[in-house]
């Protein structure tokens, strides 16, 4: 049965500074994702903030926010069967260095930190998320 979602992708700013927005997009279209909508842009840190609230209490949480508003980042709607799974599978762990081979954290990231991609976990939280980006 087809299964068509939607899944939001974030190229980070330790991607986008060391050039890697063209090869990133090229690995998604390469893995049958069509990039349906997509904006390079700078977010607030307040912005940032909103958008990773369910983090608020880790320790992490400023620093997080800081960083994604540090510098220009790529915003995308991926569409792909099963995009939210798919997309998680290819971006790979959390911190790169647990990562797989072949997945674009293992490729790209640099720490747990500036780990390059972010991917929505949820077929729920895709939707809040690219709402988030693109509704207007
Ligand atoms: P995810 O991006 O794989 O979904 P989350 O747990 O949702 O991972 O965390 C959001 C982001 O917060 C991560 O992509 C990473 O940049 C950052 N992060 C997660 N855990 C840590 C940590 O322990 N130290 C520093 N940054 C972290
Ligand atoms: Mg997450």
């Amino acid at each position: 049965m087809s299964n068509l979602e939607q899944t939001l992708s974030i190229i980070k700013p330790d991607a986008v500074e060391r050039n890697l927005e063209n090869e990133i997009k090229e690995i998604f279209k390469n893995n049958g994702f069509l990039i349906v909508k997509e904006k390079k842009i700078q977010i607030e840190k307040s912005e940032a903030e909103k958008f990773y609230k369910v983090h608020e209490t880790k320790p992490f949480y400023s620093d997080l926010c800081a960083y994604l508003s540090s510098g220009p980042i790529v915003v995308m709607v991926l569409e792909k069967e099963n995009s939210v799974l798919a997309n998680r599978e290819l971006m790979g762990a959390t911190n790169p260095k647990e990562a797989k081979e072949g997945t674009i954290r293992k490729r790209y990231g640099i720490s747990i930190d500036k780990n390059s991609v972010h991917g929505s976990d949820s077929v729920e939280n895709a939707k809040i998320e690219i709402d988030f980006f693109f509704k207007d």
